[in-house]
């Protein structure tokens, strides 16, 4: 109900747009017990979002990471991906984090949007090349981000979906959870990413310390972090979803999808 009246306010002409023609979804869940809305196809009004957001004069940080043999296997096709459906309508400023700056590739981008390469180092670990991002986040959100824009969303190159970490003596140690979140898509202001990206890192950190890794690395921390941090909105797997999964009714659309995974070629040393 809310969200027609202020479709009526901004003046969307709801005739002109299935989209808009909004029902509740009954065959899936839409709210945590603790009242986020997950987010689905049929509940809400896209153009609405952009609108608002428009208004509101948001922009947007959309961080990834290509380091070594991730740069060419993927990073071309997720920047053109990107630039044609992530927030289509915003200023939205690339983060690549990269340890081969001269290997990005020069994609064409739109008049609001543009890119700023920074390298880092390839850690020798990819366990590692994973977690520390949750530091390099965290750090360009203070040297840079917070200064241009008030949005962050931090995505996987490619695009997986695992358990919790059951390690006592890990930091992301949980016993039971509420919901398992995917690492590869998180976004928010960029106060609560400074804040997420902050904490797992300091757990992360902390583990290695006590020479202990979490199972799902940088994911697991997340998901203690979101487990303790409740998050206002969740988005359905619509935005992270393997096409190999094949035919579920509940999904109407997808969003995001998972590059096929190439293990044998990519993660060997
Ligand atoms: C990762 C694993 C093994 C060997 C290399 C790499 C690697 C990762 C790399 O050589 N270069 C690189 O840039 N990455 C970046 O880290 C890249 O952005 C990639 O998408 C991201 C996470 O690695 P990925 O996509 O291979 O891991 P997934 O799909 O199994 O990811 C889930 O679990 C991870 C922790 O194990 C993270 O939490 C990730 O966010 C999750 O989606
Ligand atoms: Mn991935």
């Amino acid at each position: 109900k809310c969200h027609l009246e202020s479709a009526k306010m901004l003046n969307l002409d709801s005739s002109a747009d299935a989209s808009l023609n909004l029902q509740s979804r009954l065959d899936v869940l839409t709210c945590t017990y603790w009242k986020a809305a997950i987010i689905w196809e049929g509940m809400f009004y896209p153009r609405l979002y952009d609108e608002m957001h428009k208004m509101k004069g948001s922009s947007v940080a959309l961080t990834v990471f290509a380091v070594g043999r991730y740069l060419d296997a993927y990073l071309h096709t997720f920047l053109n991906s990107s630039a044609q459906h992530f927030m289509v309508g915003l200023p939205v400023t690339y983060y690549v984090f990269t340890d081969m700056p001269e290997k990005v590739p020069n994609i064409k981008l739109s008049p609001l949007r543009s890119m700023k390469v920074i390298k880092v180092e390839k850690n020798s670990r990819w366990q590692d090349v994973s977690m520390m991002r949750m530091k390099s986040i965290s750090d360009v959100i203070e040297s840079d981000i917070r200064h241009h824009c008030t949005h962050v969303f931090c995505f996987d190159v490619d695009q997986h979906l695992y358990t919790y970490d059951r390690n006592p003596n890990s930091k992301a140690y949980m016993e039971t959870g509420d919901f398992y979140y995917h690492a590869a898509i998180f976004g928010g202001s960029w106060k609560n990413v400074k804040a997420l990206t902050e904490a797992c890192y300091q757990g992360i950190m902390e583990d290695k310390q006590n020479n202990v890794e979490a199972l799902w690395h940088d994911e697991s921390h997340l998901n203690k972090y979101m487990l303790l941090h409740k998050p206002s909105k969740v988005l359905s797997p619509e935005y992270c979803w393997d096409t190999s999964i094949g035919f579920r009714s509940d999904i109407q659309v997808t969003r995001l999808l998972w590059a096929p995974k190439y293990y044998d070629t990519l993660r060997t040393p």
